[in-house]
């Protein structure tokens, strides 16, 4: 692809759009950024991409396209339905992510990970096994590193390992993973899809241009991808955390085993694995049929499951006080990981759901409280619509922020509880994102525990 003197649209400036427009500026384009937020607030794009002759514009919205535009690429959070997209549709220019560009000017081997959930998880494990494994490695993508900043340079990797969201996917062509994983299909983003098919449709655009010789990872236990298997073209290897299969790789009691056309193997045990949870249980088998599928030996993947404890805000236990235990998953911003979070307790749950909400059908949840919430304390924006969908279960506590939410929790917390906060909302109604909402319950948290009788026992 040659962008010399190409006329591109930048549309967003966030992460993704500064780093965009610096690579096409660099490949000789002429690029004009631009931003519905004001012109006020985008003083960083302009300290970053001015300098090189890029062009940023903000207050775009309701702006026509620009003449002599040939290519236009949206950032993530640009919604399909935005005015300006389809214009330029209409007008047959072309509409490309960021992840697609980039994707042109890489030689080196894509492992993508998309799923509802465990996403970065699964993403930053294989990174850890590559590492371990003594392979040089970008990573990057949706967990926060725009794959666009290795785009022309990845003469000296060996793999990209690429979280890609469902609002990456949307606007791909030719990207071409080697291996791919889907870690499961639920609903999320309906306000940005419109419908539920459309987020389907989105996520399984990652296996769309893969070949035979590669690797299609899916998951045996949801029925979504179960069905996938007919339109791919690349090789499927099945994985279960729940049960044997005819051919895959699965856990199996204690052991998790290899079942080929050759015979049965079994890899690891699964104590080897620090994660809590049968959500990370998947998360790990995925990963370690990626690792294998790429000829990694065995010691570095044992090595890596000793030494991989997880990511902050996905379950992450923050204390243990009088015999009740909190965990953050403040990064649970969907119905399915609320669901996972929950069948990861044992103990009786104390639950903080709230936040923004995205569209989401609370309803859904209604087993997993009966089951496992002793009580409910929902909190922000989304509280009276969650109320409605989940009332008479368990009893409900309302509150208006995640501050009162946490000390409701730890004075109606019972020993031998669990106190859980897993969203199922964004956090914009009240944080940045959800890592400020994650280090905010942390601190209240922790901050409880110092000025308690009994200390807490912090997570080491
Ligand atoms: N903007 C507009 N008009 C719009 C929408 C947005 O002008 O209609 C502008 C905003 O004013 C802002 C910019 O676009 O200036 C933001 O773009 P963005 O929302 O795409 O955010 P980036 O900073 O580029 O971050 C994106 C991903 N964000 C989203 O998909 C919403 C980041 O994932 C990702 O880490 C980053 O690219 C690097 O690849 C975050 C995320 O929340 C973590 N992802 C979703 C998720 O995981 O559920 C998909």
């Amino acid at each position: 692809m040659n962008l010399m003197e190409e006329n591109v649209l930048v549309y967003g400036l966030g992460a993704t759009g500064i780093a965009t427009a610096r690579f096409l500026a660099g490949e000789g384009a002429v690029v004009l950024a631009v931003d519905d937020r004001p012109q006020s607030e985008l003083r960083e794009a302009e300290a970053a991409l001015e300098q090189i002759g890029v062009n940023v514009r903000g207050g775009f919205a309701g702006s026509p396209l620009p003449r002599k535009v040939s290519l236009v690429v949206p950032s993530p959070g640009v919604p399909p339905s935005h005015q300006l997209l389809r214009e330029a549709e209409a007008k047959g220019i072309d509409v490309i992510s960021e992840i697609e560009l980039a994707s042109r000017f890489i030689q080196a081997p894509i492992i993508a990970v998309t799923g509802t959930n465990g996403k970065t998880t699964t993403t930053e494990f294989i990174a850890h096994i590559l590492r371990e494994w003594g392979k040089r490695i970008f990573v990057g993508g949706n967990i926060g590193n725009p794959l666009v900043n290795c785009a022309g340079r990845d003469g000296d990797i060996d793999f990209l390992v690429v979280e890609v969201s469902s609002f990456q996917l949307e606007r791909i062509r030719c990207f071409h993973p080697r291996a791919a994983v889907l870690l499961n299909v639920g609903s999320d983003h309906l306000d940005y899809h419109g419908s539920i098919d459309a987020y389907h449709a989105a996520k399984r655009r990652v296996f769309e241009n893969m070949k035979a010789g590669d690797l299609a990872v899916l998951n045996a236990d949801d029925p979504y991808s179960a069905e996938l298997e007919r339109s791919i073209e690349a090789d499927v290897l099945y994985f279960s955390a729940m049960h044997r299969l005819e051919r895959g790789i699965f856990a199996d009691g204690e052991r998790l085993i290899v079942k080929t056309s050759a015979g049965e193997e079994e890899i690891f045990s699964r104590e080897s694995i620090r994660l809590v949870g049968r959500h990370n249980l998947e998360n790990i088998i995925a990963g370690i049929a990626v690792v294998r599928y790429f000829g990694c030996p065995e010691s570095p993947v044992q090595e890596g499951l000793a030494t991989f404890v997880g990511l902050p805000h996905r379950m992450e236990h923050v204390a243990t006080r009088e015999n009740v235990t909190y965990y953050n998953d403040s990064k649970g911003t969907n119905v399915d990981a609320v669901s996972a979070a929950l069948e990861s307790c044992e103990q009786p749950v104390v639950l903080l759901m709230g936040g923004r909400d995205k569209g989401e059908n609370f309803g859904r949840l209604a087993d997993s409280i009966r089951r496992k919430v002793r009580t409910l304390v929902l909190f922000g924006e989304a509280a009276p619509v969650i109320e409605t969908a989940l009332s008479g279960l368990v009893s409900i506590t309302m509150k208006r922020t995640l501050g009162e939410a946490v000390d409701e929790a730890l004075t109606s917390a019972r020993r031998g509880d669990t106190v859980l906060l897993s969203p199922g909302c964004s956090s914009f109604d009240e944080f940045r994102d959800y890592r400020e909402r994650g280090e905010f319950f942390r601190d209240r948290v922790l901050s409880a525990a110092a000025s308690a009788k009994t200390p807490m026992r912090e997570e080491s």
